[in-house]
């Protein structure tokens, strides 16, 4: 089944490259520069990776992006880019993160997922 999201559970999604632009920091607007970035979901954190392996990651010293999701909101910008398939994470800090797929099944199961995991880490 295409873009329901969220069929697994928080923790256990990883392995695919997501476009992400960080469109703030803190509240302080960034220039769009959209990167590929590997992407982990946490019980409470969307993690960014350059590499793909995470032992790469380890060995380069940490080029990991961490984003909090727990007080996060989450919503689809079509507004926001010409690419399709763009959504919004804004987290509690007043950062804001651009993530986009090429597939739009591919950028529902995250969408979905991250939903998922914003709603359980946010009740706590
Ligand atoms: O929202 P913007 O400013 O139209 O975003 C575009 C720019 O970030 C552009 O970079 P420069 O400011 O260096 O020209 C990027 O190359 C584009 O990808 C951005 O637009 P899209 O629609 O791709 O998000």
């Amino acid at each position: 089944v295409l873009g329901v999201g969220g069929a697994e559970p928080p923790g256990e999604m990883k392995g695919d490259l997501l476009n992400v632009a960080k469109i703030s920091d803190s509240g302080k607007k960034q220039r769009k520069n959209w990167t590929g970035m590997w992407s982990e979901l946490t019980s409470d954190q969307l993690l960014l990776h350059k590499e793909k392996q995470q032992e790469a990651v380890m060995k380069a010293g940490g080029k990991t992006d961490v984003v909090q999701l727990c007080g996060a909101l989450i919503e689809w910008t079509p507004e926001k880019s010409s690419r399709k398939n763009v959504f919004q994470i804004t987290t509690n800090t007043g950062s804001e993160y651009l993530l986009q797929a090429d597939s739009q099944s591919t950028a529902s199961k995250w969408f979905g997922a991250i939903r998922k995991t914003v709603d359980s880490s946010s009740k706590l």
